[in-house]
């Protein structure tokens, strides 16, 4: 069956160091927009996953603050599953600088909790190739039986 825009549409949303203390506020926006959180982890990366994470960016200027700010602290990883859910996902975000969400899009979740261009609260996969990536990146299915299946993420 063809997933795009089924109910059953999988994306990864992150929830970055900025904005953990606010996961409470980002459960009800989700549960409002009838996204359904089916997986969730509090990590926090080390230097060489957030590289992993954002390689596609290697060679932007503000690639190494932005491995530094995902660094800085726990994230929340959730899958989310609902009916066009990375789409959804990004619109409820907003625009990438919380600045121009303000404007913009003043009940987006960077608008209300966003700090910079950088520390934008949260993540959304971009695509069905990425959102199987990113979920796969967090929530590893391959692995077998063990600790090693848990070990390589930090608990927090
Ligand atoms: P994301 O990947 O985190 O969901 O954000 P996005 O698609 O809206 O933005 P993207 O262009 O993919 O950038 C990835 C993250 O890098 C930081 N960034 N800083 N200072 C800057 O000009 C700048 N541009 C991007 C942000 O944390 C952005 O979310
Ligand atoms: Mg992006």
């Amino acid at each position: 069956a063809n997933q795009l825009g089924s109910k059953e549409e999988r994306t990864l949303a992150l929830v970055k160091p900025d904005a953990v203390s606010k996961l409470g506020d980002i459960l009800e926006t989700l549960h409002a927009a009838n996204l359904i959180v089916t997986k969730a982890k509090m990590t926090k990366l080390t230097w060489s996953q957030a590289v992993d994470f954002y390689v596609e960016h290697q060679s932007k200027p503000f690639f190494s603050n932005l491995v530094q700010f995902m660094t800085s602290g726990p994230v929340v990883a959730m899958e989310l599953m609902g009916d066009g859910s990375i789409a959804a996902w990004r619109r409820l975000l907003g625009p990438t600088d919380p600045a121009v969400a303000g404007r913009e899009a003043r009940d987006s979740v960077r608008a209300r909790f966003g700090t910079d261009g950088v520390q934008n609260a949260g993540h959304g996969s971009d695509s069905l190739a990425a959102a199987a990536r990113e979920v796969e990146f967090f929530f590893p299915s391959t692995a077998g039986p063990g600790p090693s299946n848990t070990a390589q993420y930090t608990e927090c």
